[in-house]
């Protein structure tokens, strides 16, 4: 119940103390008819990333699945992703640490010349002919460092304790006023976060490798590369910052 965190939002709230993954639980009520519901946990057992990948989900992280029904068509669901992962940098910055966003889905605190990931999302979706029939925006963000080459864990960067319960507050009241915006804003948004433009970046993509310069995101969420002959628009893909470039 909304009582195990003391959370309070326009959503139902359903606390685990450890579930398998918070996003198949979300799907699951979803397909039950459920919505405007989180699903919260304290530790996963089978943490999803995206294409099959794991999410390292220890005890006393943040593990968050918020489950709508949005009034959009199904080729918008990028946007959530982009507002779900500046609701997360947001809620990270206000500890004080320098969080961006790594398109389309990391968070990471950038510090020197080392980009450390502190927090991922991961979009499921059923979609109609021409609207979202259910979205779960899946929100992981580490407290403790999680072991991983390359990850960090808010515990872990800040010297003063974090409350995870205030956390989970901001994070949820972040997402809620950004998902109310329009395309455009939540863009506007991104920009002011974002760590990859601007960056020469390589980009694996279902159709092959893109390398060149990341310039801009434009509506629902594609990344704007421009290599040395043209400009190309990236809806779905893996992205690397490139160093020294
Ligand atoms: C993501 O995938 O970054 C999306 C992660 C979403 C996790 C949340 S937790 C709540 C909800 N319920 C779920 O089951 N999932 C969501 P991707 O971009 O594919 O990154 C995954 C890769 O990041 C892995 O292959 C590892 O290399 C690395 N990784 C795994 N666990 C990590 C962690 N805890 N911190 C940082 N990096 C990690």
């Amino acid at each position: 119940t909304a009582l195990s965190l003391g959370l309070d939002a326009p959503f139902e709230i359903e606390y685990h103390e450890a579930i398998d993954s918070t996003n198949r639980r979300a799907r699951e009520l979803a397909e039950d008819g459920a919505t405007d519901t989180v699903v919260v946990a304290n530790a996963q057992t089978a943490g999803r990333g995206r294409l099959n990948r794991s999410w390292e989900s220890p005890p006393g992280g943040v593990y968050v699945s918020i489950l709508s029904r949005p009034d959009r068509p199904p080729a918008e669901a990028p946007l959530y992703t982009l507002a779900g992962a500046v609701a997360t940098t947001r809620a990270v910055r206000e500890t004080g640490l320098d969080a961006r966003i790594k398109w389309p889905n990391d968070v990471l605190l950038v510090a020197d010349d080392t980009e450390s990931k502190i927090a991922g999302i991961l979009t499921e979706m059923q979609g109609e002919t021409d609207r979202i029939a259910w979205l779960t925006v899946g929100i992981g963000v580490n407290m403790d460092d999680p072991g991983i080459e390359g990850a960090t864990g808010l515990r872990a960067e800040l010297d003063e304790h974090v409350s995870l319960r205030a956390f989970v507050q901001r994070l949820l009241e972040s997402f809620e006023a950004l998902r109310e915006q329009d395309p455009e804003s939540i863009l506007a948004s991104w920009r002011e976060v974002a760590a990859t433009l601007g960056q020469r970046v390589r980009v694996e993509t279902p159709d092959g490798v893109v390398v060149g310069r990341a310039v801009d995101v434009e509506p629902p969420g594609a990344l704007v590369v421009e290599t040395n002959d043209e400009t190309v628009s990236l809806h779905a893909g893996d992205c690397e910052h490139l160093r020294c470039a």
